[in-house]
């Protein structure tokens, strides 16, 4: 929502907060996060949004500066990016464990998993994805990125195999945005 239409909800339900509350939750919910890309060395890669959708979220990535190729991306669980190798993220976004890594696995419960990324050889990468395993705001039961400890999109050296475990080989963590 836009800075000046939040401040006009948050008004709106001042006043309508004793007739309408679900309104009011509904409308102070944040329905966008984003975050600026960091290389491990803190080099600016760009940013991600994240959007609100009704049955989870869309996401857009702008990056620059990658190696070229295929990458795997996750939601990882912490909205932590801190060098030098962005452990401070944390694992992926689930809602129960143990964790089943994979959007090509049966048994998969990874809320973070996310299709790979492609880099083309000018280091750049530009693209919208849709993943209906998280919510902004932990609704319908699922995890939301916007929890306390926040959450983050890591891009990783290597593509995800939607299969093995437990990241699907991608490998280091080579950048990552802190999603507030
Ligand atoms: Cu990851």
């Amino acid at each position: 929502m836009f800075p000046r239409l939040r401040q006009l909800a948050l008004l709106a339900c001042g006043i309508a907060a004793f007739t309408a509350p679900a309104l009011c939750n509904r409308a102070l919910a944040a329905d966008t996060a984003s975050g600026s890309l960091l290389g491990t060395d803190g080099t600016a890669h760009g940013n991600v949004h994240v959007t609100a959708a009704p049955h989870g979220v869309l996401v857009r990535i702008t990056a620059q500066g990658l190696i070229p190729g295929w990458h795997g991306i996750h939601f990882h669980e912490k909205g932590n990016c801190s060098a030098p190798k962005f452990t401070s993220a944390g694992a992926h976004v689930h809602a129960t464990t143990p964790v089943v890594h994979g959007l090509l696995n049966a048994n998969a419960n990874d809320a973070g998993d996310l299709p790979n990324i492609f880099v083309g050889p000018d280091g750049n990468a530009t693209v919208e994805l849709y993943s209906t395993l998280v919510t902004l705001n932990g609704t319908d039961g699922r995890p939301g990125l916007l929890d306390t400890d926040g959450s983050s999109l890591v891009i990783h050296a290597n593509p995800d195999d939607y299969r093995s475990q437990p990241i699907g080989g991608a490998g280091d963590r080579v950048a990552c945005a802190a999603l507030r």
